[in-house]
């Protein structure tokens, strides 16, 4: 007897299949491009098809949850009570645009505000991740190890988004030098939910960005948490899910050498 949030995970995992499925035969076609905040913030008729795919699946399934999705094709969602799907159809559009690829889909179940389960698909790798409360982080199925803590700021690989950092004066410019400067590399991949699936599976140790909003983090917390690893704004603060906010995202051993860092407000 599968349990409810299993259950919720099976009904997910095949939605987002098939919506990537969708996605990889339309790539070829011409695409609707559109700008939402600013030239950089982008939209594709993909985007809006995607999320509506889902928001159609919900409601016909689950008729008393409620969806957040990014491009407001599910409910006006303010609070976390009951059961919530925060869905991202295409994480990462400037690369679905650009690149036809480093994109992902991010799906996460709330209820009561509790995270069910998180799911991350790399849609064109075809790599599926999902956690289940309690239950442990997976990749393709494969059980993702606990982090390991042991970990310094000279071995720590960061991921971050230079053009938030440059835009978003969030933290002191010097001590993101000093922090960028400690660390063994940094990295960009453009997805905030492939950098969380990327924290959780070892190949990132920690990302931070200046503004993410709801669904791009939502699935992501859930899998990073399920191996031990730590979500909290950039200062070090307990998140609210529901606000657009600063995040960082790491090995939980390295999380409060960074936050010694980014902690300083510009
Ligand atoms: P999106 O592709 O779903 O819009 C790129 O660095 C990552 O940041 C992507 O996950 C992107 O999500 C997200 N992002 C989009 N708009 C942003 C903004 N205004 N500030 C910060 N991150 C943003
Ligand atoms: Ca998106």
């Amino acid at each position: 007897m599968k349990t409810i949030k299993e259950q919720y995970y099976i009904q997910a995992k095949q939605w987002m299949i098939e919506a990537g499925k969708i996605i990889r035969e339309r790539m070829d076609q011409p695409l609707f491009i559109e700008t939402k905040s600013g030239r950089n913030d982008l939209v594709t008729e993909m985007d809006k098809n995607i999320e509506q795919f889902f928001a159609a699946r919900i409601e016909q399934t689950y008729p008393n949850h409620r969806m957040l999705g990014e491009e407001g094709f599910g409910d006006h969602v303010t609070d976390l009570q009951g059961t919530v799907w925060i869905i991202d159809p295409i994480d990462g559009t400037m690369n679905f645009v650009h690149q036809q690829k480093n994109f992902a889909i991010s799906l996460a179940v709330y209820e009561e505000g509790i995270g069910l389960i998180g799911c991350i698909y790399d849609v064109m790798a075809d790599d599926f991740y999902h956690a289940i409360h309690g239950e442990g982080a997976y990749k393709n199925g494969v059980r993702l190890p606990r982090l390991n803590e042991r970990l310094t700021l000279e071995g720590t690989m960061l991921a971050c988004n230079h053009f938030w950092l440059c835009t978003n004066k969030l933290v002191s410019y010097a001590s993101m030098e000093k922090l960028v400067r400690s660390v063994r590399g940094v990295r960009t991949y453009g997805s905030a939910a492939l950098e969380f699936a990327f924290v959780a599976d070892g190949t990132l140790d920690a990302y931070m960005s200046m503004r993410l909003a709801p669904w791009d983090i939502a699935a992501g917390m859930i899998l990073v948490r399920e191996v031990g690893g730590v979500t909290t704004t950039v200062y070090g603060e307990k998140i609210n899910l529901l606000d657009n906010g600063p995040i960082l995202t790491s090995n939980a051993g390295v999380h409060g050498e960074i936050v010694a860092y980014t902690k300083h407000k510009k």
